[in-house]
């Protein structure tokens, strides 16, 4: 064991993941950009402005990917970018994105496309967006006319980014817009963003029968914070119904769950075709009497734990082969969408990157059917109400300048992807703490 070598398997997808509102720019026609103007939305009021200039310029960071030896990339489509105004589609727009495109797989990146990641069109919100039923067939137009001009060039779509964490921030938090604290309009919410899931599933296969759809779903973990107390126990596990398996119970059993409601969705049952897992930390819950808008549990960090930047949560990386293991039980292909964490000076990046994709590696020796791993994420890009405070990037970017500058662990994560696997000379280059942890012996 002291000296093993952690190999991936040949075919294994690395990549990083993005989101078109966090790294374009200028998207000046969605709700993001409406709330980043109103005083105290988003930490010291800082705005997405020209983000990461993806809009003009992604090419020069797809060279950086293609560089770091990436065969994946995932990104997202703006819907206010190709749909303006209601049933107006923007022909550029859509050429743009195919150009974007074809330039990934010019670098050998395999792109993996999301169609909504967090943004709605200004109109679209303004008519209560995913509130209303409407939304659905409005979210299945969109996703067709995406998938009449970039079919023949992307196979593996995501419909949806964590519907679970845009419900829970827009409509139970209200820390992204519309800042609603309202568990009726959670509850709808949810329920009309998986039903906009499985028709979008159902559209991308009537016009690409060969299509693999799949889902991101952010898996947080839950754990008690005193696990010898029923009252914090129960409080988890009401937490992990609500964030983890609603989501799950909806589109693959076909069965809504409490809170979220109750009794058969059976239009939705089975409509992936893979799921993606968006990791990063966990909860420890205590019950608290006064904490109603979070069913009664108030999230804590374990004592002794690593903490991430901001308050981001505890570095957990045994949570990732826990959470993989629990959707290995769906029985199918799993991608790990999005995983990283917010560390501006990279002195805990290198380490958690190795420790998390040490827990990748265990899960696939249990043979559990991972296709690949998109690290969130490629450059520092717009946080939503975290603003710039919170940097995920490999690669380290002054918003005002727009210079960019690799972060010591954009080097380890290309040392990995270029030899497929974790080594021990990695481990003691970049973080030698975890030897004895990783390597014992
Ligand atoms: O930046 C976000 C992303 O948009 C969705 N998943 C979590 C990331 C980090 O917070």
């Amino acid at each position: 064991m002291a000296n093993a070598t952690f190999h991936f398997p040949p075919d294994f997808k690395w990549g990083v993941a993005t989101a078109s509102h966090q790294v374009e720019g200028n998207n000046d026609n969605n709700q993001w950009w409406a709330w980043e103007q109103e005083e105290g939305r988003i930490k010291q009021n800082h705005k997405s402005g020209v983000a990461c200039d993806w809009w003009a310029n992604a090419e020069t960071d797809f060279d950086r990917a293609a560089d770091m030896g990436l065969n994946a990339l995932r990104l997202s489509i703006e819907w206010s970018r190709v749909e303006p105004e209601p049933g107006v589609f923007d022909a550029q727009a859509l050429d743009r994105y195919r150009e974007m495109i074809k330039g990934l797989r010019q670098r050998g990146l395999e792109p993996l496309v999301t169609l909504h990641h967090f943004s709605n069109p200004l109109w679209l919100e303004q008519q209560g967006a995913w509130i209303n039923d409407g939304c659905i067939a409005y979210f299945a137009r969109y996703v067709e006319r995406v998938a009449n001009v970039l079919g023949d060039q992307v196979d593996l779509w995501c419909t949806i980014n964590e519907p679970n964490v845009y419900t829970t921030l827009s409509y139970l938090q209200g820390l992204f817009p519309p800042g609603e604290q309202n568990f009726k309009a959670a509850r709808t919410v949810l329920g009309n963003l998986l039903k906009g899931h499985a028709a979008a599933y159902r559209a991308l296969h009537r016009l690409q029968p060969a299509a693999k759809v799949g889902l991101a779903h952010n898996l947080r973990i839950f754990d008690p914070a005193n696990p010898q107390s029923l009252a914090d126990r129960l409080v988890a596990a009401i937490q992990d119904v609500g964030f983890n398996r609603a989501t799950l119970n909806a589109v693959w059993k076909g069965w809504w769950t409490l809170p979220f409601g109750f009794g058969p969705a059976w239009s939705l049952r089975r409509t992936l075709d893979w799921i993606g897992l968006n990791y990063y930390t966990r909860d420890r819950v205590a019950f608290d009497a006064g904490a109603r808008s979070t069913f009664f549990g108030r999230s804590q960090r374990t004592p002794g734990a690593e903490l991430l930047d901001g308050g981001y949560g505890e570095l957990y990386p045994e949570g990732l082969y826990r959470s993989l293991t629990r959707l290995a039980r769906m029985r199918l292909p799993i991608y790990i969408t999005e995983n990283g964490i917010p560390d501006s000076d990279d002195d805990q990046r290198p380490a958690a990157l190795l420790l998390h994709l040490h827990q990748t590696w265990r899960a696939l020796q249990m043979n559990l059917p991972i296709k690949g791993y998109y690290h969130w994420t490629l450059i520092d890009n717009f946080e939503w109400a975290e603003g710039w405070t919170l940097r995920f990037g490999l690669i380290e970017l002054n918003p005002e300048t727009g210079i960019r500058k690799p972060r010591r662990s954009a080097n380890l994560y290309t040392a990995i992807v270029r030899g497929n696997a974790v080594t021990p000379a990695l481990i003691d280059a970049y973080a030698p703490r975890l030897r004895d942890r990783l390597l014992p012996g």
